[in-house]
């Protein structure tokens, strides 16, 4: 119901933004055409895009940038996701195989180089200093981020707010930036920006916070992803840090083994641990209370469909089961 309702609504402004996205995909270079085409039309949620959408109409901009700052969004989203799966050594994306594993790591890492730097380009024609630093920081953030998630693979000390500003910088800054886009363009008082952006950073959180549990209990036709891929990385998520604080000394240990040493063998016995422990449930609740944060943000912004459609779509984002 939700989904039908938000995807009415943004429809013509999404076919804009799918217009500005096929039209500056466009190189003289066709491996550049094909896997940039092949990540982009391969069925993403686009979830970045509606957000710049969604808060510039929220703050009642008209004209036509929040269809070309959308596009940034998706291209840097894009970029970050080629180079992800090169990091990661992902086979399997959106239920199909990944760009690097079709074509290879150097033109995944490239491609997306190509997206991040097309980003650039398009930003500039905002004119405006603010959309850049808001996603030359962002970016720098995100970047940040993943050397951090680098450092914590395979440590199983992390802790709980370690895992969160790694999300915080990963996921949730994008989400913010697109968010605070949207609020820049309808010229809002620092106030509202700050408001858009916080509601942003809140529902990223949530957002990744549910990837995380996901990763434990999707259905893959539904993710498009492999389960328990963050295990065999040795990903210190919050299911598996809370469910060595609340476990036995035994199932701790277990958990701790498998983070250590990446072992996907023993997934069936940690994904015991993390349910015996009720760490999935624990996530989700964390999930709920960033979309209630989110939410209480929004309360300075004027009642319109596009704010009451973020108000339904952080409770979306926090009860997905995709
Ligand atoms: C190029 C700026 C730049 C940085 C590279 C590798 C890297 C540094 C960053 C990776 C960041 C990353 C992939 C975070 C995970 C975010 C996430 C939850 C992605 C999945 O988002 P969905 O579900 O994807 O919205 P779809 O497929 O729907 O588009």
């Amino acid at each position: 119901m939700f989904l039908d309702n938000f995807k009415k609504l943004l429809a013509d402004d999404m076919a804009a933004v799918d217009q500005v996205i096929r039209t500056r995909l466009h190189s003289e270079v066709v491996l550049v055409n094909q896997i940039a085409e092949y990540i982009i039309g391969g069925g993403g949620k686009r979830l970045r895009p509606a957000l710049v959408v969604l808060s510039a109409n929220a703050f009642g901009y008209q004209g036509k940038q929040q269809h070309n700052l959308a596009a940034v969004v998706e291209f840097i989203h894009t970029a970050t996701l080629l180079h992800d799966d090169v990091v990661d050594e992902s086979d399997l994306r959106r239920g199909k195989a990944t760009a690097s594993a079709l074509f290879g790591n150097a033109a995944s890492v490239l491609v997306g180089d190509f997206l991040y730097s097309r980003a650039f380009q398009m930003m500039m024609e905002a004119g405006e200093m603010s959309v850049m630093q808001t996603l030359a920081d962002a970016t720098n953030l995100i970047a940040e981020g993943e050397v951090l998630q680098l450092l914590n693979c395979h440590d199983a000390d992390v802790d709980t707010a370690n895992y969160m500003r790694v999300i915080h910088c990963k996921t949730a800054k994008l989400f913010e930036a697109a968010m605070r886009l949207g609020a820049i363009l309808g010229k809002t008082s620092a106030a509202e920006q700050e408001a858009a952006a916080i509601y942003g950073m809140h529902l990223g959180t949530a957002f990744q916070l549910v990837d995380d549990v996901l990763d434990y209990s999707a259905e893959e036709a539904k993710t498009g992803k492999h389960l328990g891929d963050d295990l065999a990385e040795g990903k210190p998520t919050l299911p598996l840090i809370y469910a060595m604080q609340h476990g036995t000394a035994e199932q701790a240990a277990v958990v701790r083994e498998a983070i250590e040493n990446g072992n996907v063998e023993q997934f069936g016995a940690v994904l015991e641990i993390i349910h015996a422990t009720g760490a999935l449930d624990h996530t989700r609740q964390m999930a709920m209370r960033e979309t209630e944060v989110a939410c209480a943000a929004l309360t300075v912004l004027p009642d319109s469909q596009y704010k009451q459609c973020l108000l339904d779509l952080a409770h979306f984002a926090a009860n997905r089961e995709f």
